[in-house]
């Protein structure tokens, strides 16, 4: 297939650009480098050093002999979106690309808009671009579990049966996010899902779990071909976040009472995910939510599996929670569909704690311990971070050219 990866100099993207190539897929990347603008931004840096996008791509050509095509530039300007997506031609394309971060979201007013603005007019600019040169192109979009919050009833993929003074209809699950980030992904989800109503298109919203892990089978290669690794306040994820305490000596930052309990998953089933929604796409006009991940821990669990792991000693700490959730609460989530198509799950097992914290262990030096603590209160509507006023107040970034 023809896939065209939006985001590819990302976390995920890259990652996956390259488990596509391997895989016999013509592969194309689109990346603005706004995730490289925001480690400037915060004076933080990915936990593994990582090359730049033209660099890994001539690397990845060099080691595997596969060619994949770079698009630099922004899907908030919709003439680029429109040029890429005919002069590719994909039959795919995976959308990454948004700025990910519910902390960072939650900064102030500046980098909610800025967030909100950069993920739904970029993925309005692309349901557009898809409609204007072709219907058929399949758009995978990344969605997250955080959309449906943490009901007091079990999640279901996307859509719930309700009957409602004797009546019965299939409607969308609600949606309780907790950020203003992951409520751009429910406007996304609804703009999506009206485009496939009103024009035909065929989309999969990929409602994915919080990912875990670093190397894949394509990036551990070469150490060029190495995608990044968060651990920031900002940026990083839980269980990426505790790896690092636990090898740097941090006491583990359990927000609250630690049961908060997340979707989670491998960053090699991401992958594999994303080729199985590619490879087996929805009918012309549908829409349809997979929810993926493998596995359910709470925030607590978590904290114990890296004590548990780690074979030196390991403190947990519990802060006051920075962030409005429910710290103990109900959690059950459907997660059948990617599962039906054939995805075998890597588990969080000791073995893969291991393999992590190794990773983490290589590059411990360059840890900067004052990154670790959060630093983003969701209770107040403005943040001290020494954020230089980037981006402006119109939400747009003020960098003109991108800096790698
Ligand atoms: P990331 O920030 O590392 O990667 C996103 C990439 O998109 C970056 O390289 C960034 O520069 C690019 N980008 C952002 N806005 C852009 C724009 N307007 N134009 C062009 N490029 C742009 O994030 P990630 O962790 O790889 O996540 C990828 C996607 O998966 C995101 O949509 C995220 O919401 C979703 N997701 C991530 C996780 C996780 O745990 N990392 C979990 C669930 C869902
Ligand atoms: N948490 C801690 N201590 C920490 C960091 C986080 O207790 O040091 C807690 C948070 O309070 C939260 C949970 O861990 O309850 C998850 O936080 P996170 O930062 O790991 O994940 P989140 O903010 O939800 O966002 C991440 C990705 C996002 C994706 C989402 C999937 O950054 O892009 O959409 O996971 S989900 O959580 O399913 O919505």
């Amino acid at each position: 297939m023809r896939i065209l990866v939006l985001g590819g100099d990302g976390y995920l993207g890259w990652p996956t650009a390259l488990h596509l190539s391997r895989r016999g897929h013509d592969v194309g990347v689109v990346d603005n480098f706004a995730r490289r603008q925001y480690d400037y931004e915060m004076g933080v840096d990915s936990l593994v050093p990582i090359r730049n996008l033209q660099q890994r791509v001539r690397v990845w050509e060099e080691v595997s002999g596969f060619q994949v095509d770079t698009y630099i530039g922004d899907l908030t300007d919709a003439a680029f979106v429109k040029r890429v997506v005919a002069e590719f031609a994909p039959d795919a394309i995976v959308h990454f690309a948004e700025q990910r971060s519910a902390p960072y979201s939650m900064i102030d007013q500046q980098h909610a808009v800025y967030t909100q603005v950069n993920n739904v007019v970029g993925t309005l600019n692309l349901l557009y671009a898809i409609a204007e040169t072709n219907p058929a192109i399949h758009l995978v979009k990344l969605g997250t579990m955080g959309e449906y919050g943490t009901p007091n009833i079990d999640i279901e993929e996307g859509f719930l049966e309700v009957t409602h003074r004797g009546r019965t209809d299939v409607l969308p699950y609600p949606k309780q996010p907790g950020s203003f980030y992951h409520l751009s992904k429910v406007h996304d989800s609804h703009n999506i899902m009206f485009a496939c109503r009103i024009w035909g298109l065929r989309s999969t919203d990929l409602n994915q779990g919080i990912v875990y892990g670093q190397e894949t089978p394509e990036t551990a290669l070469h150490p060029d071909l190495a995608t990044r690794f968060d651990y920031d306040g900002v940026f990083g994820t839980v269980l990426n976040r505790f790896c690092v305490q636990a090898v740097v000596g941090h006491p583990l930052t359990v927000y609250g009472m630690g049961g908060q309990t997340r979707g989670m998953l491998d960053i090699r089933d991401t992958l594999a995910c994303v080729e199985l929604a590619c490879l087996n796409p929805p009918d012309d006009g549908e829409y349809r939510v997979f929810n993926q991940f493998t596995e359910s821990f709470s925030v607590g669990q978590l904290a114990d599996m890296v004590a548990d792991a780690y074979p030196g000693p390991v403190r947990i700490d519990h802060l006051d929670d920075p962030r409005v959730e429910k710290e103990e609460h109900y959690y059950r989530a459907a997660h059948t569909k990617l599962l039906d198509l054939g995805l075998v799950p890597h588990l969080l097992d000791q073995g893969t704690l291991s393999a992590l914290l190794a990773v983490v262990d290589h590059h411990r030096h360059r840890v900067d311990p004052v990154a670790i603590r959060p630093t983003v209160q969701w209770r107040s509507t403005a943040s001290t971070l020494p954020t230089a006023g980037w981006p402006s107040s119109d939400g747009r970034s003020r960098a003109a050219e991108p800096t790698v």
